[in-house]
């Protein structure tokens, strides 16, 4: 077993309590095994020596039991009681857990019942329709199964960005300190800012190639060396991620980079355009075509933004390169002059501990305060997300009390009271218009009756929007990237009731929604509709989301002026105390 970390801990007291569900155990035991998964991930301090020394007393949500498992764990990797429970079951049955919908009763019914334990079974037995026999199931879920199976093996082997980034940054950290490196980048759909990567795309200027692609291929936290030779090597690292290293000369950087960041879709736009020029663009250069009697331009390029000179356009920003308009407004002087990190004053759409956040209000504020920011919107979950210890209107007033209270402590920083209020299936709110005119402002979004045609979902979103409390709709269609597809809704008639209503629509920058998708942003931002980036955050920790919201909004093309949240604190207050029709 790998040396034991904070998640690993985690990770496997989150696993018992699997198990102990599929035993069918009591569900005190069971949460307290989940509880104690949350208070290990977000412990503040080092848990896991506290663990390893056996100190673990005192610690709220963790009792004798699980202090003296942590304790094993922690100082010898392993823990024989978890050991032995999953000696009780066969490996692949928990495979069966990562197929959207299929909880443990599910899974101990599959498994009791048709004796199923691993996703081929599973499919098999869908397929063979013998699920939809089964007592619970019906044909209904067995079409649910074969539909998230399929989903599963088209995200199989992708990544989310944020989860990616911090192996990029540390390898390109290592490449960079390698004395004979003199450039070092990530190319590829983590450069442009994809919000999901397949692989990472490491690109080093050196002279002595070889030496790097050793240097890289006994980098630490490799599972597998897949390839290595004396220009190109490529790794497999321990979550599964593959990695490319490309070496190459001083001579051949701008021309490499370009090409390796892409996307496909704009190198060969480029190409194209290259060769009416009577130049060949590729990894090596931008050189004449055979046969042309004109200059070559590649010894005096030395950097993307020269490929891009030489071709008559303007520098093009790596988020911007997937053919989507990109090269047409380089070519007139129309590039947006793109939103950047720094020009966040605050952010809204933020839970507390008092639904589901794991951070207090006083954190959040703390937080947010830390990072240099002068506001932050509170809006924690109202009271029909009961799964997520959602908020009532007694509740939710003892909260706009508390935050005013902070309020007057702070001097150049501000909490907003708002709520996250739930869309009801009909597209009423799950608070009452009065209710909601006592908060500053308020983010609407759709959590539970996802399955609905098209059609009616648009039109429960868009009655919410027409309410004159709803500032911003959060996540807009829902999905959990690598994990659940977007519920359907119809994005050009949502943009237009936004700009209609002066209706905010989010980006809601949680690493794992991203929602809106940023190929509409481009879109909604000419028709006038204003952008929030929001972390969603509930943890004082994911307020680090904003990072890549940025990233994700820069490539759909937002400029400050789009952005909500760049607003300095004054300028914000005044325009959500404005009446939503007379709002700019
Ligand atoms: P990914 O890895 O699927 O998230 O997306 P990318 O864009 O990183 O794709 P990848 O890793 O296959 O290739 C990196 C870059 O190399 C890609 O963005 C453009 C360039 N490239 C790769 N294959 C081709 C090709 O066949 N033609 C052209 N023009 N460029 C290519
Ligand atoms: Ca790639
Ligand atoms: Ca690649
Ligand atoms: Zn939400």
């Amino acid at each position: 077993m790998a040396e034991p970390t904070r998640d690993s801990l985690a990770d496997v007291l989150d696993e018992i309590a699997l198990l102990l569900e599929l035993k069918g155990e009591n569900p005190f035991k069971i949460r307290a095994y989940r509880n104690g998964a949350e208070v290990v991930r977000s412990f503040d301090g080092d848990i896991l020596q506290r663990a390893r020394d056996g100190e673990l007393k005192g610690i709220k949500g963790i009792g004798d039991a699980l202090q003296e498992k942590l304790h094993e764990l922690a100082s010898t990797g392993h823990l024989e009681f978890h050991e032995n429970l999953k000696a009780e079951f066969p490996e692949g049955l928990f495979e069966l857990f990562d197929v959207q919908g299929l909880g443990p009763k599910k899974v101990k019914a599959l498994y009791e019942e048709l004796k199923i334990a691993s996703l081929g079974a599973l499919k098999r037995a869908a397929e063979a329709g013998k699920i939809a026999t089964l007592a619970g199931f019906g044909k209904k879920s067995e079409e649910k199964i074969l539909a998230a199976l399929a989903q599963k093996e088209r995200f199989a082997g992708r990544f989310l960005l944020a989860e990616v980034a911090p192996h990029a940054e540390r390898i390109l950290a290592e490449l960079r300190a390698h004395p004979a490196v003199s450039r070092a980048e990530v190319a590829g759909s983590y450069r442009r800012a994809k919000e999901t990567v397949h692989d990472l795309d490491f690109l080093v200027a050196t002279r002595k190639p070889a030496e790097l692609t050793a240097h890289f291929a006994a980098l630490d936290g490799i599972e597998e060396v897949i390839a290595h030779g004396d220009t190109k090597a490529s790794i497999r690292l321990e979550n599964g991620l593959q990695c490319d290293l490309r070496a190459i000369s001083n001579a051949e950087w701008p021309f490499a980079l370009m090409y390796f960041s892409g996307s496909k879709e704009h190198n060969v736009s480029l190409r194209q355009r290259a060769l009416k020029q009577d130049l060949t663009l590729n990894e090596y250069h931008l050189a004449p075509v055979d046969g042309a009697t004109r200059d070559d331009p590649t010894g005096k390029i030395k950097d993307e933004a020269g490929i891009y000179r030489e071709l008559g356009l303007a520098y093009v920003d790596p988020a911007l390169r997937e053919n989507r308009g990109e090269i047409e407004a380089a070519e007139s002087g129309d590039l947006p002059v793109l939103l950047e990190q720094e020009n966040l004053r605050g952010t809204f759409h933020n839970h507390t501990t008092e639904s589901d956040g794991r951070s207090t209000l006083a954190e959040m504020a703390a937080a947010a305060r830390g990072l240099g920011f002068a506001y932050l919107g509170i809006s924690d979950h109202s009271k029909s997300s009961f799964q997520a210890n959602g908020l009532d209107e007694e509740r939710l007033a003892a909260q706009v009390a508390a935050i005013a209270a902070l309020n007057e402590d702070f001097d150049g920083f501000r909490l907003f009271a708002g709520t996250e209020v739930d869309i009801l299936k009909d597209g009423s709110l799950d608070f009452a218009d009065d209710v909601l005119a006592t908060l500053d402002y308020c983010v609407a979004s759709v959590h539970a009756s996802f399955s609905m045609p098209e059609k009616e979902m648009t039109k429960r979103i868009i009655r919410a929007m027409e309410n004159p409390h709803v500032t911003m709709m959060g996540h807009l269609t829902g999905r959990l990237l690598l994990r659940r597809e977007p519920y359907p809704v119809n994005h050009d008639k949502i943009i237009d009731c936004a700009a209609e209503t002066n209706t905010i629509i989010e980006l809601n920058c949680s690493s794992k929604r991203m929602d809106m998708d940023w190929r509409w942003w481009h879109r909604a931002r000419d028709k006038g509709v204003r952008c929030s980036i929001n972390p969603d955050a509930h943890h004082v920790d994911h307020l680090q989301a904003l990072h890549f919201g940025v990233r994700v909004a820069r490539k759909g093309w937002l400029r400050r002026e789009d952005v909500l949240n760049t607003l300095p604190l004054d300028e914000v207050s005044r325009w959500l105390q404005t009446p939503k029709d007379r709002r700019a």
